[in-house]
């Protein structure tokens, strides 16, 4: 059986999680922080979760592992089989995480983890925000999914990167995204009518509850 290793407050985790239980794959999950000790740091290089550990080893990185699970079970496929519509997922996926998740990131200490307010970083944020949803609002199809008529990849990575970015970006720079990226608070309803969805999401919430003590 398969190892998952991270937290269920982690989005890059929850990406992962949501594609092993689409694909019906059994896991068992150890619950991980990011680490850089020796034992972690041979399964995961940076210390980062996720990590999927597999009969052979493991294996890190959140889109590496998906390519790794679609290899697998190409039967319950996450990517379109066109090679071109394929590349265009990878695109707006790599897109979504390069500047919209890294972008909003930069908040989250100070949202979460009790940082000091920095307008210099929020400048920043803003700036770099601001190209990013341009650029993802050129590609985002949202008919119903992110990337067209089927459930992707992508739509993975902008569910978990948009439900905690959004909460980031409300709160440190007063935006909400929903109010930037026409389609997006109808694409979230869907996704959340997900069951798969709705169960990776209770053990966030049940993770966030036990955190706040
Ligand atoms: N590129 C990694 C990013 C994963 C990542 O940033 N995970 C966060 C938790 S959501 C983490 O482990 N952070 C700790 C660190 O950056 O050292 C992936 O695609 O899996």
């Amino acid at each position: 059986m398969f190892k998952l290793y991270g937290f269920p407050v982690s989005n890059y985790y929850n990406m992962v999680k949501l594609t092993l239980l689409e694909k019906g794959f059994e896991f068992e999950e150890v619950i991980t922080r990011p680490s850089q000790e020796d034992d972690y740091l041979n399964k995961s290089p940076m210390g980062k979760i996720p990590c999927l550990e597999v009969k052979e080893g493991p294996i890190s990185e959140t889109n590496v592992i998906f390519d790794f699970l679609e290899d697998l079970s190409p039967d319950v496929p996450l990517y379109p089989a066109d090679p071109y519509e394929r590349a265009k997922v990878r695109e707006l996926s790599k897109s979504i995480e390069l500047y919209l998740e890294l972008v909003t990131r930069q908040l989250l200490g100070v949202v979460f983890f009790g940082a000091p307010a920095d307008e210099q970083l929020n400048a920043t944020v803003n700036t770099q925000l601001d190209k990013g949803v341009n650029a993802l609002n050129r590609i985002l199809i949202f008919s119903p999914f992110a990337a067209g008529e089927v459930m992707t990849y992508a739509d993975f990575m902008l569910y978990y990167t948009v439900t905690l970015g959004n909460m980031a970006t409300k709160k440190a720079l007063g935006r909400d995204l929903c109010d930037e990226m026409p389609g997006l608070a109808g694409w979230l309803a869907i996704m959340d009518k997900n069951p798969l969805v709705q169960k990776v999401n209770a053990d966030r919430d049940e993770a966030l509850k036990a955190m706040a003590g």
